[in-house]
């Protein structure tokens, strides 16, 4: 069984990448598990990769770099005893610390043939996030194999310098790969390296030791689930133009109660009728994106919102996601 670890900070990437990157492993003939870790207590990228038909473990309610290192190593077992995958891509939540990922797994006693970790540096918030967490960054970067810069469609040339100076500073030989994960720039590349990497030969060394546990700023979480019926059908146009108007009053509203950061701010959306969609910010100037496909109408929709930001008290957060049922009735 070989380990692929795809970390990076809260929407760097990571989902994204994983998608396709799982797809074309299993386009290669390997069998694919992919374990994923959510702080919050719902989750959505599981939801997701359900959606896209991929084998999926879902480990909430902690990350798997402190709280739930443990199960993580139970999964290990259970998968290595039951399905035995050819390859377990695991995506620990966008808090972890990607070192601390690996040291876990040096107590391991079942058989991981290879580790490799993919880190995802996001070029639009890397020097945000480098000014809020520098032993993260270091961190992540000390343990990675291959660090995938994305969202180059989003900065300049210039700016795409800066970041890989900054990360040469933490690690001068460190591979990499600049990439668009939407626009698909470079993502064959990186594809090809990651499978180069999982069928390397297998040395006994371990090639990363303990650094210490690091210290970071501590994330409000928060997740809810919703379930809107409405009496008349509501046309997909209505609901993702109330959606998106309800995440910019949701950003403005932290930010005016001191939020300091948005990690994400994320809402999956299923209609009884089928697709989905998903909708995300990760930073305060952001209009909110939405991707997938939902029918033209629907009656009833579930939908999960899960945000982690820093700076504002939980209750702040809990209050402010109420507003959507207002919002969402209103139209009923
Ligand atoms: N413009 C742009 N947006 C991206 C790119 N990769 C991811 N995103 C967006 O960034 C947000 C977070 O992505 P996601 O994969 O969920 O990040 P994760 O939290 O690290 O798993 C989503 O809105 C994505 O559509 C990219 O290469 N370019
Ligand atoms: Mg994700």
């Amino acid at each position: 069984m070989d380990l692929l670890i795809i970390a990076g900070f809260l929407g760097s990437g990571k989902t994204s990448v994983l998608i396709p990157l799982a797809k074309s492993l299993v386009g290669c003939g390997k069998s694919v598990t992919i374990i994923e870790n959510e702080v919050g207590k719902v989750g959505i990228d599981n939801q997701i990769l359900e959606e896209e038909k991929l084998n999926v473990k879902e480990l909430f309610s902690g990350c798997v770099c402190c709280q739930l290192r443990v199960d993580l190593l139970n999964t290990l077992y259970e998968l290595e005893r039951t399905i035995e995958p050819d390859v377990v891509i695991i995506e620990p939540s966008g808090v972890a610390a990607p070192g601390m990922v690996l040291d876990t797994f040096l107590g391991y006693g079942g058989e991981i043939n290879r580790k490799v970790a993919l880190v995802l540096a996001d070029a639009t918030r890397f020097h945000l996030l480098k000014i809020m967490s520098l032993p993260l960054v270091e961190n992540s970067i000390q343990a990675a194999d291959v660090v995938a810069i994305n969202k180059i469609d989003l900065v300049s040339s210039v700016e795409l310098q800066q970041v890989t100076d900054n990360i040469r500073q933490v690690k001068s030989d460190v591979e990499i790969i600049p990439i668009s994960a939407v626009q698909e720039i470079n993502l064959d590349l990186l594809f090809s390296r990651v499978n180069s990497l999982l069928t390397a030969d297998v040395t006994a060394e371990e090639k990363y030791s303990k650094i210490g546990d690091i210290d970071a700023p501590t994330p409000t979480i928060h997740s809810r689930e919703f379930v809107f019926t409405f009496n008349n059908p509501i046309s997909s146009e209505l609901l993702i133009k109330e959606l998106k108007e309800f995440f910019r009053y949701l950003v403005n509203e932290l930010r005016e109660a001191g939020c300091t950061l948005i990690g994400h701010i994320k809402a999956i959306v299923k209609p009884q009728n089928g697709g989905y969609c998903l909708l995300n910010v990760t930073n305060f100037d952001q209009e909110p994106v939405c991707r997938g496909g939902i029918p033209k109408s629907m009656n009833q929709i579930n939908l999960t919102l899960n945000a982690i930001v820093y700076g504002i008290d939980l209750f702040i957060l809990y209050e402010k996601f109420s507003l959507l049922n207002e919002r969402l009735e209103n139209i009923v």
